[in-house]
């Protein structure tokens, strides 16, 4: 049987390739000219790069512009970077960055209608209608997931039903009496509640009616996805999105499964070579870099997102023009993700450099038990500290634990080593073991 789909926008999502590049340019230009009236940061980089806005005549010329970094979002913490007063911004969400500092991103009404009509756009990608009762257990809160989501759903019309994360108990309970079709959750936790379906003895089709899930915010594997997709009976549809350009809904793929449609009217791809950071010919992996047209509070101009793509210039069968990028290969930098969380490995050198009694010596290891992420962190402590001090120790412990676990907000396994216990190298430090297989060859 041939495939359904169902599409959202068409006047944007089918727009022929020139009547796009047209708008994409008109838009670029403006964009140019307001991040260099109202945002400091903007203008002084592009000052000193020689670029003004009446140079961006036509969109290759959006490389002659520098780029934007974490670093420039930590410095400029937490609203520097933003294009409207505050009164303005009606939303706040955020996620970790490079130096403890969260990135901070605001938004205006518009930018919450259009980050609805995207993720309408993406939740249509897997076929969902009115008809269809959406269980969005994606954390609410700062983390873009389930917000982001939630107006999705209630754009379409769709029945949303608020879980956040956790409580597998209530999870299974609520998909199986409110009669849940369509899900949104990260890909382990995904595969982990399909686990639990299967052990409570709930048939697919028999008991539960849940025919989709909309996976993202962490890496996974094909592999994944067929054992999700075999376990339960569903369609798992890869979501993208990251808190800087949006958070969920920059591009998602369609029930082809292959590649992730970019919702390119408003966020520009471009993949540029990591090293040189020159742009790459259309179709060669690399990093991918994101400009985003139609923001108003916290606009982007090629943001490096870390993650490494490549973009795929052949049509989709599904009608969409939107261009595709395949999935996530991996990222340039050493940030982790665990059970969906952003972790960077400063965030967990942080906490220990400033807490007396342990040594900067440290190492990371991350594994997944089932299918679930588990993060330990094994510390040397200063010598002298190891004596029959048990007390003392239990009590070093937990307030490492409490630190670390504000810090990054997930759970943490320790446990503290001798002095020189911890191997050193001679190079550039070990710090992580990561034992997951989270991306594909
Ligand atoms: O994770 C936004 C999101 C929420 C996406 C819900 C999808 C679903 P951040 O917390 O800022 O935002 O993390 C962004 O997560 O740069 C990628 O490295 C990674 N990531 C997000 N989606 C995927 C995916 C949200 N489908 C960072 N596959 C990004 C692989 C993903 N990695």
């Amino acid at each position: 049987m041939a495939k359904k789909h169902l599409i959202w926008n068409e006047r944007y999502e089918c727009m022929p390739d020139s009547k796009k590049k047209e708008l994409q340019l008109e838009r670029l230009k403006l964009l140019v000219s307001r991040v260099y009236d109202k945002v400091a940061p903007y203008k002084a980089k592009m000052d000193a790069a020689g670029i003004a806005p009446k140079d961006i005549k036509k969109l290759e010329d959006i490389a002659k512009l520098p780029f934007t970094t974490k670093e420039d979002l930590a410095a400029n913490y937490p609203f520097g970077m933003f294009a409207v007063p505050m009164k303005k911004i009606i939303r706040i969400h955020s996620s970790s960055g490079t130096t403890g500092k969260p990135k901070v991103a605001g938004y205006t009404k518009n930018d919450i209608k259009m980050w609805a009509d995207v993720m309408a756009r993406t939740l249509t990608c897997g076929n969902t209608t009115k008809n269809d009762v959406v269980q969005n257990a994606y954390g609410y809160g700062l983390f873009t997931g389930g917000l982001g989501a939630h107006y999705g759903v209630e754009k379409i019309g769709a029945t949303v039903v608020p879980i956040s994360g956790g409580n597998t108990k209530r999870q299974i309970l609520v998909m199986k009496d409110f009669g849940v079709t369509k899900m949104c959750c990260t890909p382990s936790y995904c595969l982990f509640l399909s686990e639990a379906l299967r052990e409570a003895g709930l048939e697919p089709g028999r008991d539960i009616k849940l025919n989709t899930a909309f996976l993202g915010a962490e890496p996974w594997t094909r592999e994944l996805r067929e054992q999700v997709e075999k376990n339960i009976s569903i369609d798992a549809i890869d979501i993208y999105g990251l808190t800087e350009v949006i958070g969920p809904g920059v591009s998602s793929e369609c029930m082809e499964k292959v590649g992730l449609h970019i919702f390119d009217d408003n966020f520009y791809p471009e993949v540029v070579d990591p090293d040189t950071q020159q742009p790459l010919p259309l179709g060669e992996k690399g990093e991918l870099v994101f400009t985003t047209l139609t923001k108003e509070a916290f606009p982007v101009v090629r943001y490096r997102t870390r993650d490494i793509t490549r973009l795929i210039p052949e049509k989709c069968a599904c009608g969409r023009t939107h261009i595709r990028m395949e999935r996530l290969t991996g990222r340039t930098d050493d940030m982790l993700i665990i059970r969906g969380v952003n972790v960077y490995p400063s965030q967990i050198e942080s906490v220990i450099v400033q807490i007396p009694g342990l040594e900067p010596h440290y190492q990371i290891l991350v594994d997944r038990q089932g299918a679930m992420d588990m993060l330990e962190v094994w510390i040397e402590v200063s010598p002298g500290i190891f004596t029959d001090n048990i007390k003392g120790l239990e009590k070093l412990e937990k307030r490492i634990r409490g630190e670390m676990e504000s810090v990054l907000g997930i759970g943490v396994k320790l446990k503290l080593v001798e002095p020189k216990a911890i191997q050193r190298s001679e190079g550039k430090a070990q710090r992580i073991i990561d034992r997951r297989t989270v991306y594909d060859k």
